[in-house]
């Protein structure tokens, strides 16, 4: 594989895990990052031996955002012509669960990155805002959008119109935008065991659960109720199926083949 320069990745059993790996900008998560992110999650979804990745950064900070620096110069017309960061939707389509284990600063793009995972743990330090507005710009990878669904109307729009209020660990757990709080020097080891415990699991049927949880966010209820079911009903057609029943019914634990 080739060599990455901004992320540091390990695997662990049927775990990846990828270590956002830029200490001098906080993370700061310029266009070569994301590129880089994008493929090393691409080529995870993809391997055979991978059933779940955990994302995360340093202790200081899981991300301090889009990287200002880099694109405090840029003008609308090429924004517009070149989709500038349209790259990071690529993440949302990765079909295997991604945890993200959030220590420090998830600013920015860095929150927008996190919520993009389907499970956030956070460490006890963490903080998680949407300081844009500061910068004279506005939320551009779901600050808007995800967050709403996350913690509400009313916080979010705290969090966005003055981009100095930030929510705590503690607080984004309260809010629900996070599922668990750990001490930060044990968070990514829990993530792991989560991400075990999937990883574990039917891939498939695993990524059937992400889908049709997804397509709640994009669906009316009678619709998504309607996908939840068909779906319900072709796990019937996997072997998986007939060995988690058996298994139950045998008293036995499952012996799941993955694929
Ligand atoms: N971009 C570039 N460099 C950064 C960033 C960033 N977002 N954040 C930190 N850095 C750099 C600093 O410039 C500094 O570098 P240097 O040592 O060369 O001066 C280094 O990281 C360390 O940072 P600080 O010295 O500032 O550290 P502090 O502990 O004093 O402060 C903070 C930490 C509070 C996190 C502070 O760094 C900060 O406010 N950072 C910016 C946070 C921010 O505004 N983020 C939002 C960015 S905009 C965005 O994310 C838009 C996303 C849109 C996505 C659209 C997709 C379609």
């Amino acid at each position: 594989s080739p060599k990455l320069e901004y992320l540091l990745t390990e695997t662990r059993g049927r775990v990846a895990i990828v270590t956002l790996h830029r200490p001098k900008a906080l993370n700061a998560l310029c266009s070569e990052l994301f590129y880089e992110l994008n493929q090393v999650m691409k080529d995870y979804d993809n391997n055979k031996d991978i059933g779940a990745i955990v994302l995360t950064g340093s202790e200081r900070a899981f991300a301090a955002g889009a990287d200002i620096k880099q694109m405090k110069d840029r003008h609308f017309i090429e924004n517009y012509t070149e989709d500038f960061l349209g790259h990071w939707t690529q993440i949302t389509k990765v079909r295997k669960p991604i945890i993200a284990a959030v220590n420090g600063f998830a600013l920015g793009g860095g929150c927008e990155l996190a919520m993009m995972c389907d499970i956030i743990y956070a460490g006890d330090k963490a903080v998680f805002g949407q300081p844009e507005i500061k910068l004279g710009t506005i939320p551009g990878a779901g600050g808007t959008q995800r967050l709403v669904k996350a913690v509400g109307k009313s916080k979010a729009m705290e969090i966005c119109l003055t981009g100095s209020v930030n929510l705590s660990a503690e607080e984004a757990e309260r809010a629900g935008l996070v599922s668990r709080v750990f001490p930060a020097d044990v968070l990514v080891d829990e993530a792991v065991k989560t991400a075990e415990k999937i990883a574990n699991l039917s891939l498939p049927i695993v990524e059937m659960v992400k889908d049709s949880i997804n397509t709640s966010f994009e669906t009316p209820l009678s619709a998504g109720l309607n996908f939840e079911r068909r779906l319900f009903q072709a796990t019937f057609a996997s072997q998986d199926q007939k060995e988690g029943m058996a298994a139950f019914a045998e008293k036995r634990k499952a012996n799941f083949v993955h694929n």
